[in-house]
């Protein structure tokens, strides 16, 4: 099977949860918006998909994936789709709605990454929504951030199969999807991650085993790997980690 992932060509971004499951299994796919402009890639192939009013079930935003005649939108749904494809998902019910519950408390968590630089909007700059976005970034830092990792490092824990794996005893998308999350922190927030890493070694241990995979690994080294940069979900703005002001009275 040949799959068509669908989503913007500049960053990382939700999309690259999907590619790294992609490329780990080593699927055969395209990345549609980054090829050559014509019918058959470029953005202008994203943009005619989602306003083509004969697709009947249209996907809202990328990323989407293209899969035969089928259609899928909304990363944790790609996930669960492509997850059994690949060998990337367990085999058993209650495990898969596990590994989907866990996907899914990753985009609650990306959600609010994205929403410490952009809390307001994100149809404005993030220039306009500055003051805003350090309050956001702060509470985020102190109180939200905490609560997941320590979520995500009890998890690891409370596995019975003891592996260093989310799910069971194997590698699967969710552990991938965690690997980009500590790395995109550590691109944005990196005073916080060093802080925080220490209480979640767990955590740090499934990272450094992700980067460790050789399909991974020549993936983050290759040109398809797109630095992060200040258009995507994880940016690195150094105010957005200055101490908050005491707040008065
Ligand atoms: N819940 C969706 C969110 C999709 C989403 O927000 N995509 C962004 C890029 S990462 C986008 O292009 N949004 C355009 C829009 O919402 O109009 C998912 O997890 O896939």
């Amino acid at each position: 099977m040949r799959y068509e992932l669908y989503y913007w060509p500049e960053i990382q971004g939700r999309g690259e949860f999907v590619r790294l499951a992609l490329e780990e299994a080593r699927a055969d796919y395209a990345d549609v918006a980054r090829l050559p402009e014509g019918r058959a890639g470029g953005m202008r192939a994203l943009l005619r998909f989602l306003g083509d009013p004969k697709v009947a079930r249209p996907p809202f935003a990328p990323p989407f994936l293209v899969a035969g005649r089928r259609i899928v939108g909304q990363t944790a749904n790609v996930l669960l789709f492509l997850g059994p494809r690949l060998g990337l998902a367990p085999r058993a019910e209650a495990d898969r709605l596990w590994a989907h519950q866990l996907q899914l408390t990753v985009a609650d968590l990306v959600e609010e990454i994205h929403d410490t630089h952009h809390p307001i909007a994100g149809s404005l700059y993030y220039e306009d929504q500055k003051r805003e976005a350090k309050r956001t970034a702060a509470l985020f830092l102190a109180e939200r951030l905490p609560r997941f990792l320590g979520y995500f490092e009890r998890v690891l824990e409370n596995n019975p199969r003891h592996g260093g794996w989310l799910v069971g005893a194997r590698l699967g998308y969710v552990d991938l999807s965690l690997f980009q999350v500590v790395e995109g922190l550590r691109y944005a927030f990196p005073k916080s991650m060093a802080r925080l890493e220490g209480r979640h070694p767990k955590l740090v241990a499934l990272h450094d085993r992700v980067a460790l995979r050789p399909n991974v690994a020549a993936y983050l080294a290759s040109e398809r790997r797109i630095p992060f940069n200040q258009q995507g979900i994880f940016r690195h703005y150094p105010e957005l980690e200055a101490p908050a002001r005491r707040a008065r009275g």
